[in-house]
């Protein structure tokens, strides 16, 4: 690892402080280095507040070290005004010897124009620096962005011999420690999504029960409105979204849209996309995780299979054509990872 990285590392380290505190923005540190030696640290910490570069310039105890130091920042820093002032412009006046970036900003309004602000200031801008690791730790803002929807994250438990189905929920997800890690996994997301059938057989409350943490907003598809009001899923302990064919309504927290079902998932997404919401974690049922499968709209794939667990018939699980990037041991289950490079 170069010094370069190496200072970006903690960027990425100070930004994660700030996880699922910052939506809508990113989450963003900053470091400032004087002759080798970290001055001064700082991260977004909210929404509204000041961004990653301005605590770090405000935790500098001797400001004017600044002039003869160097700046790393894990994303572009900002041209515009916002709910805050330009970053750039801050750091073009403050002076730096150098400004060091992990990746542009893909926000329409940044995008390369807080580079070149710093630039034209006359300061030395190096970008790029662990690029590819910034753009995972904002990799829901970085999709929403880019991709105008809101990254997908698919979930599924399966047999050793490749079937989803109910009796296997009952057995498998009742392992401690899978329980945990699906209500985190719900929790790290700003929406949690689910098919009719899902909401008929297994009648999920989709909340983070298990862990500490927010409650994701809970989205339905039920074109013919089969799922009945008595569901957990309507006990309006957190908001919930029904895509239908049949009506509009708003009830408060609980919303109705009316899409056409031959236009699924796309013009759900933008739906989802229109109102802000940056990820999204689709846990099932069969069809509704091919439907998204076929139309190549997902990122990433959470894959609980259980080895030693033959069920010899039901619904057959999903394939992906995906490699697996992690594998993580949970008892007797095992949770595969896997990312999809082509959507
Ligand atoms: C930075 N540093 O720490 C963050 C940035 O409404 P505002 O003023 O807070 O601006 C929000 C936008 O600024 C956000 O969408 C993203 O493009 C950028 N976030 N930029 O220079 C930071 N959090
Ligand atoms: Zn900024």
């Amino acid at each position: 690892m170069t010094k370069d990285e190496m200072y970006m590392q903690r960027c990425i380290q100070l930004a994660e402080n700030a996880f699922g505190q910052t939506y809508p923005n990113p989450m963003v540190g900053s470091v400032i280095v004087y002759d080798d030696e970290i001055i001064g640290e700082g991260y977004h910490k909210r929404a509204g507040g000041p961004h990653a570069e301005i605590n770090a310039i405000n935790s500098v105890k001797n400001p004017e070290l600044l002039r003869e130091s160097t700046i790393y920042v894990s994303l572009e820093p900002c041209s515009h005004y916002g709910k805050t002032p330009p970053c750039a412009e801050k750091l073009a006046s403050v002076g730096f010897r150098k400004v060091v970036i992990g990746t542009l900003d893909p926000h329409e309004k940044v995008n390369g124009k807080g580079r070149k602000i710093i630039e034209d200031a006359g300061i030395e801008v190096v970008s790029g620096i662990l690029g590819k690791e910034c753009q995972e730790l904002n990799k829901r803002f970085f999709t929403f962005h880019q991709k105008e929807r809101p990254y997908i994250i698919l979930k599924w438990a399966q047999s050793g011999d490749g079937f989803l189905d109910k009796d296997f929920k009952a057995t498998q997800i009742g392992n401690p420690l899978t329980k945990q890690f699906v209500h985190t996994l719900r929790s790290r997301e700003h929406a949690i999504l689910v098919g009719t059938n899902t909401a008929l057989t297994d009648n999920p409350s989709l909340t983070t029960r298990e862990i500490v943490g927010r409650n994701p907003i809970r989205i339905l598809i039920d074109f013919e409105l089969k799922v009945p009001g008595s569901c957990k899923i309507f006990d309006n302990d957190s908001q919930t979204i029904v895509f239908n064919g049949i009506k509009d309504a708003d009830e408060g927290n609980l919303r109705f849209i009316k899409i056409p079902k031959d236009e699924m998932p796309r013009m759900m997404l933008e739906k989802l996309y229109e109102m802000q919401i940056q990820s999204v974690i689709i846990e099932g049922g069969r069809f509704t995780l091919q439907q998204f499968i076929d139309a190549n709209l997902w990122d990433e794939a959470n894959i609980i299979k259980n080895e030693n667990l033959k069920l010899e018939n039901g619904t057959k699980a999903p394939t992906i054509a995906a490699e697996i990037v992690r594998t993580e041991i949970l008892d007797d289950n095992e949770v595969e990872l896997y990312k999809n490079s082509a959507s």
